[in-house]
């Protein structure tokens, strides 16, 4: 494998391992909160971060590559609201697309065309993911400090995510 392509592609690791383990420290808050459903929601994006760095590790792996499974920095501990959470996830989100448009950057100046075909499926995701942590975003500052708002923000998320999961046992 390409040198500076599997060196991009360790780096992003860390990112998706990082993310997944912000999440989790996020969850974790949320349902120590009483918001249970946005904790549901946040736990189903940390193992989704999860499986996007099981992803990079088969793919290394597979083509002669070492995937480099790494330390991963201690996430806060403490969010202080839930405007807070999802501005800090949308800010880490956009950081995360920056990182896997380099991967892309790198991939083309070193003629990688099977790994920039494999990229596009993270390019899609980070689209995605930053669509909604906008939404959510929108409607949390909608809401503000309504308590009756907040309370039904959180049953939303806990909706949408049992209907994730559905979709996932399904196999879709
Ligand atoms: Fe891995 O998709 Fe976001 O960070």
């Amino acid at each position: 494998m390409n040198e500076r392509v599997e060196e991009v592609l360790n780096e992003q690791i860390v990112k998706e391992a990082s993310s997944s383990h912000l999440y989790l420290s996020m969850a974790s808050w949320a349902e120590n909160q009483g918001y249970n459903g946005t904790a549901q929601f946040l736990y189903q994006h940390s193992d989704e971060e999860r499986f996007h760095m099981l992803k990079l590790i088969k793919f290394i792996n597979e083509r002669g590559g070492v995937a480099k499974i790494p330390a991963i920095e201690k996430p806060p501990i403490s969010f202080d609201s839930m405007i807070k959470i999802f501005k800090s996830l949308l800010e880490h989100e956009i950081v995360v697309t920056e990182s896997i448009n380099n991967v892309v950057d790198v991939c083309l100046q070193e003629k990688d065309y099977t790994t920039h075909n494999f990229i596009q499926w993270y390019v899609s995701e980070q689209l995605e993911e930053e669509a909604l942590a906008r939404t959510i975003l929108d409607k949390l500052q909608l809401i503000g400090s309504d308590k009756g708002g907040l309370y039904l923000f959180d049953r939303d998320m806990e909706n949408s995510a049992i209907g994730a999961d559905t979709v996932k046992d399904q196999g879709q």
